[in-house]
């Protein structure tokens, strides 16, 4: 096995960052040296097969992004990104492990989804890839098949407090969901926004001539996610259930979660670059030269971008300092304007929701190093280490120590990264929702499992040097 010694750089962790030279073996950590350590030789550098100079740089562990929608059915079309193009794009942008969401529809058995996305993933991947499992009926059979889920190192699923008639889940379902979850340790993932109150709203708002983007905003208030997120809450305290709510953009939704965790529940929330840096009123409201007042459609997600006038991106920056919110991903789900996000030219309900972040993630997030809004130690563990420890990962994931994988990104803190379609741009989109962000830093090198897989503008990788990752159950519960 080939040894790779990367000296001369700053080992940046969640909790310090020091000099020191990481060795490693294979497709491991094997050793984290001081300079000029002994330990292992008097001419450690010599004895390797190679030595990757990491001056100036912060040596960190690969990213890895907890909410990925690889191929996702949706809105009548396929998120754009393929296990492929979308794991590839991930690698340019620092991230060396994804867990996607692996689809059960209604109607479908829960085994059968599941096979289907490891047959969509199996082979294609330029990073680790593991799945939480979307259960999207619950109902005897899938509550059965949910028990097996641990031992396919699944060890996580996700249920919808939305969009009633795909993946919607009632009261009485969820209930039954989280005994299982309860009983098995599995962590229930929640979307929490109140899908049948919105749809009503939403279709008021069409019924009024108000059909265009910004109204998606307008249509998802945070009043129905703050409803939902306190009733999962509820629910998860009742059952007992760890919860995790993804893609939290309301600050109202953070102050139920911070309240539970404050009575001592197993409660965490993740949020997304795009609750922290895009609004309402910039972003949904936009209007373009070539889409006009459609142009807003690029930011169609959900829960939905929030206003900027009501404080909710502050609120989130604030709460990931505080730990109220435990780690950012991206809800990777990518759809082009053409075809797709098309759909919903006349109606902003037919718009396929999704955006695409995971090139950007990583460097995103490093910009709220350099803006102060979080420490540096902070970053690596909203990023890597807690996505790895929440997700059954640690020890193997987000971290550099002796015996962990070798995913790690060397990152040039004097570097500038300038985010366009036309730069870099490696997602499988004919846009980029991050248009013109500068970013104060860079993502120089790029080793996964002891691979480099991307160097100084190169891609070195290739498909299928990705793995399933078998997850073991969170290592965040008490
Ligand atoms: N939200 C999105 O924006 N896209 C896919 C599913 C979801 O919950
Ligand atoms: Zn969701
Ligand atoms: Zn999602």
């Amino acid at each position: 096995m080939a040894t790779t010694l990367i000296t001369g750089g700053t080992v940046v962790s969640s909790t310090g960052r020091a000099p020191a030279d990481v060795l490693v073996d294979g497709e491991t950590i094997r050793a984290v040296l001081e300079p000029g350590s002994t330990l292992l030789g008097h001419d450690l550098a010599a004895s390797v097969d190679r030595v990757i100079d990491a001056t100036g740089r912060y040596v960190i562990p690969g990213g890895i992004d907890a909410h990925t929608h690889m191929q996702l059915p949706f809105g009548g079309t396929f998120a754009s990104d393929t296990f492929e193009t979308g794991t590839r794009a991930a690698a340019w942008g620092g991230t060396t492990t994804i867990v996607d969401f692996a689809v059960q529809k209604t109607g479908e058995r829960l085994q059968d989804g599941l096979a289907a996305w490891h047959e969509l993933a199996a082979g294609e991947c330029a990073v680790d890839y593991g799945f939480h499992q979307i259960v999207g009926g619950v109902d005897d059979d899938s509550l059965q098949a949910m028990r097996g889920l641990v031992d396919e190192g699944i060890s996580s699923f996700k249920l919808f407090m939305a969009y009633p008639g795909v993946f919607y889940s009632d009261d009485a379902q969820i209930l039954k969901a989280m005994q299982v979850s309860a009983e098995t340790g599995l962590m229930t993932m929640m979307h929490a926004e109140n899908g049948p109150a919105i749809d009503v709203i939403a279709e008021q708002l069409v019924r009024q001539g108000n059909t265009a983007p910004y109204f998606h905003g307008i249509a998802r208030a945070w009043q129905m996610e703050e409803e939902a997120t306190h009733r999962a809450i509820m629910l998860a305290n009742y059952t007992q259930a760890p919860l995790y709510v993804v893609h939290v953009s309301a600050k109202q939704a953070v102050q139920q979660l911070a309240w539970a965790r404050d009575q001592g529940q197993q409660v965490f929330g993740e949020t997304c670059p795009q609750y922290l840096y895009l609004s309402l009123e910039e972003q949904l409201g936009a209007r373009g030269s070539e889409w006009g007042d459609f142009e807003g459609a690029k930011w169609v997600c959900s829960t939905p971008l929030r206003s900027r006038e009501e404080g909710h991106q502050d609120h989130m920056w604030q709460a990931l300092r505080t730990n109220d919110i435990q780690m950012v991903s991206t809800d990777h789900c990518p759809f082009c304007m053409k075809d797709q996000k098309e759909l919903g030219l006349s109606d902003f309900r037919a718009i396929p929701n999704g955006i695409g972040s995971i090139e950007h993630r990583m460097d995103l997030m490093y910009q709220g190093v350099v803006t102060g809004r979080i420490t540096l130690e902070r970053w690596v563990e909203l990023t890597s280490t807690t996505p790895a420890r929440m997700f059954g990962m640690h020890g193997r994931k987000g971290v550099i120590q002796p015996g962990a994988d070798a995913d790690i990104v060397l990152y040039d803190p004097n570097g500038h990264t300038s985010i366009g379609v036309e730069r870099t741009h490696h997602m499988n989109m004919d846009h980029s929702a991050w248009e013109g962000f500068e970013i104060d830093g860079h993502v120089d090198t790029v080793m996964a499992r002891g691979k480099v897989i991307v160097d100084d503008g190169q891609y070195l990788g290739s498909k299928g040097d990705g793995r399933f990752v078998k997850r073991g159950l969170s290592q965040y519960l008490a």
